[in-house]
């Protein structure tokens, strides 16, 4: 098995864009509304288990605010708040307000200069994806993944497998082609159901994830400067993640 290309999921993967980032545009988006919702960093946490923004609010009212008198049109109402979320989402990433995670930006420079093929493969909205990509990469990382797959593309977000498959198909490959990295237990679900070789680096909302299935499950990517903190589950030597240790990852 050659490795042809690498799938990388975005929320918690390329950035910690969860609590500084979706939690805080999703609390401007209810106070904008006129709501008196504030979902605070544990509280976010728990609202985790369910991916995609939309879904998330539905699941806040369904399983931590009962008493909130349910609207007539529920999914009008959360896609309308998520819209708004969405708004201040980007704004958020062009102020610069989370920076990519240790590894990333080498990572995937030495990627497209060995002509890997790279992907996306990500639950949240694509104008999120563009606003994190274009303001911690610039303009023209866009151009440099061949597929982003992401939001509502898949009725069936992670953990179902849905969104990788959709991903492997418009690059015209296999599970056997490619690594992906993920961050999270709904992300590696996703991944490890599609068949994928999975590297997972976790971050303070995922510490304590169900992993099941990952190859490798780090603290970060590490950096030439700065080894991986932490290894749970290594089976390579090499002090940060190159792409010889994904290559080495695949015949694991
Ligand atoms: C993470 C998600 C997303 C974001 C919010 O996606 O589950 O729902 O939290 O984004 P991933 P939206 O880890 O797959 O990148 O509000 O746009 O859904
Ligand atoms: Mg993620």
């Amino acid at each position: 098995m050659t490795l042809k290309a690498v799938l990388f999921d975005v929320d918690g993967t390329l950035a910690d864009t969860e609590r500084d980032g979706h939690r805080v545009a999703f609390n401007l988006a209810f106070a904008e509304a006129g709501l008196d919702w504030n979902w605070d960093v544990a509280l976010y946490g728990k609202l985790l288990a369910v991916t995609g923004g939309k879904e998330r609010i539905k699941f806040f009212l369904q399983d931590f605010h009962r008493d909130f008198p349910k609207p007539a049109d529920l999914d009008g109402f959360a896609a309308n708040l998520h819209k708004t979320k969405t708004k201040f989402y980007t704004q958020l990433m062009a102020d610069g307000a989370v920076p990519l995670r240790p590894g990333v930006e080498r990572l995937i420079e030495e990627l497209r200069a060995a002509d890997i093929r790279l992907g996306i493969a990500t639950t949240t909205t694509p104008a999120n994806v563009t606003a994190l990509l274009t303001h911690t990469l610039g303009e023209h990382s866009l151009d440099w993944f061949e597929v982003i797959a992401a939001g509502d593309i898949i009725p069936a977000k992670k953990p179902g497998a849905d969104i990788y498959h959709w991903a492997l198909g418009r690059m015209n490959l296999t599970f056997r082609d490619a690594v992906a990295l993920e961050d999270s237990q709904n992300g590696v679900k996703s991944a490890v159901a599609a068949g994928l070789t999975t590297l997972v680096t976790y971050n303070d909302y995922t510490l304590e994830d169900d992993f099941t299935g990952a190859k490798a499950v780090l603290s970060d990517l590490g950096e030439p400067h700065k080894a991986i903190e932490q290894r749970r589950i290594c089976p390579f030597n090499e002090p940060y993640v190159t792409l010889e240790t994904l290559r080495n990852l695949l015949l694991v």
